[in-house]
């Protein structure tokens, strides 16, 4: 209104001029007048607009007016997140001031930065929109921001749609992220499970070859003491069979060590009669030994192992206690002549855990040979001494008889009676053997002697 006011006013004095065109000067004042009032008009529309921006408190940041006219700046959107290191940038200049609007990459909550922009916008564009003038040139400008506002208005409703998006996104990411944390919770506690199931294993099969090492440990140390035994056994023989088994073809005197005597004796061994391998275990050839003797000398054993002698019932014992024994008895009477009884099993004390208490009982059976049996009836019958009455009789037999024997109701034979040299006129009481030389001839040499008879005669 102004404005037309002005040119109103303007036309008005045109018309004076017109009234008045004789006058010269006049007409260059009314010129004068009119650039005058133009220039009033337009320093009061720069004013006026300025002020406008001023009472929004918001700069005009696309507008800049120099002297030479206006000139425009659209704003800069980039999306470029490798320099700024945000995922959208959004950038103004106004007098080289960028006005930028960063979203961070690690998506915060931005949507308030966002409804600000928008806001912003949306007040600019009320501005501009409120903003009327007559000069085409700003109003070109004023629509051009308008619509400039609008495209960043679209821009910054499809950045809150992708934000959002990628904010659901993100959600569904750390829900698979929560999902994988999960897995690998439970995969590191299967594997550890696993790991500590493979670690008993070892350790079972740990113990387990610890175990069997020990037992072939213990397996070879019985074998090396089977071996030692078997070397042992071979070294120390149990019997003058073992002797004669090491090579010994010598009549003799050797040591033996029966198995249930580990710490041995001395034997006289006859390796030439039937064989050889033979143990003596008793002899008579000359009276120099006197064999009237008690119970613990017969139980001991007594005389000389190359003379006549008396081995002894305990060692009789220890060599004949598991059986397996056979006996021989060579005898002689003072004409040479010779005569001998076989027993096929022999043994003294067999199977008694106190072969003494027992009294050595005797075993023989199966007899053969020469000079006849006189023996067997003595089988089954203990041990009597002079001093230990053992027998069947009413008497002491040994007493009776100048003896030691297994005596029944008396006996069939008397080895261990007197020597008395041949015939005698006492009764038995001689070196009898009463199957051969009747009761009164005491013979001049006996030998009783052992050996295992399974073995195979050579
Ligand atoms: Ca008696």
């Amino acid at each position: 209104m102004m404005l037309n006011d002005r040119w109103t006013i303007m036309n008005n004095s045109s018309s004076e001029l017109d009234g008045k065109r004789p006058n010269k000067r006049k007409k260059c004042c009314s010129l004068l007048l009119w650039s005058i009032v133009t220039l009033v008009i337009i320093v009061a529309i720069i004013i006026t607009t300025a002020a406008i921006l001023y009472l929004n408190q918001y700069p005009l940041p696309f507008v800049y007016r120099n002297g030479e006219g206006v000139s425009s700046f659209s704003p800069v959107i980039t999306t470029n997140p490798r320099e700024s290191g945000a995922l959208v940038t959004v950038s103004c200049i106004t007098d080289g001031e960028p006005i930028s609007i960063f979203l961070d990459p690690n998506c915060p909550d931005y949507n308030e930065q966002f409804v600000r922009w928008e806001a912003l916008q949306s007040s600019l564009l009320q501005v501009l929109s409120g903003h009327s003038t007559g000069d085409w040139q700003e109003t070109g400008i004023v629509h051009k921001l308008s619509e400039e506002l609008k495209i960043i208005l679209g821009h910054t409703h499809n950045l809150r749609v992708e934000s959002e998006s990628l904010k659901r996104g993100q959600g569904v990411l750390e829900q698979r992220l929560d999902g994988l944390w999960s897995e690998q919770n439970r995969i590191i506690q299967m594997l550890s499970e696993s790991h500590s199931g493979v670690l008993k294993l070892a350790a079972g099969f740990s113990d387990s070859l610890l175990s069997l090492k020990r037992e072939t440990e213990n397996l070879n140390k019985v074998n090396i003491e089977l071996l030692g035994n078997s070397k042992h056994r071979a070294v120390r023989p149990r019997d003058c069979s073992d002797v004669q088994d090491d090579g010994n073809n010598q009549n003799g005197v050797y040591s033996v060590f029966p198995t249930h005597d580990p710490d041995g004796f001395m034997v006289y061994c006859d390796m030439t009669t039937d064989g050889g391998g033979w143990t003596v275990i008793q002899r008579r050839e000359d009276g120099s030994v006197g064999f009237f003797r008690g119970w613990e000398a017969y139980k001991e054993g007594f005389g000389k192992t190359t003379g006549e002698h008396w081995l002894g019932l305990q060692r009789i014992y220890f060599l004949t206690r598991s059986g397996g024994y056979e006996l021989r008895i060579d005898m002689a009477d003072f004409d040479n002549a010779t005569a001998f009884a076989h027993y096929s099993e022999f043994s003294v004390g067999r199977d008694s855990v106190n072969p003494e208490e027992d009294g050595y009982p005797l075993n023989v059976e199966g007899y053969s040979g020469t000079a006849g049996d006189s023996l067997l009836k003595h089988s089954g019958m203990r041990f009597t001494t002079k001093d230990r009455d053992q027998d069947q009789s009413e008497n002491n037999c040994a007493s009776y008889y100048q003896g030691a024997w297994w005596y029944r109701n008396c006996h069939t034979s008397n080895l261990n009676g007197q020597y008395l040299s041949g015939g005698h006129a006492s009764y038995a009481d001689g070196v009898e053997w009463s199957s051969w030389t009747g009761w009164q001839y005491s013979l001049r040499f006996t030998e009783m002697k052992i050996r295992p008879h399974l073995k195979p005669v050579s």
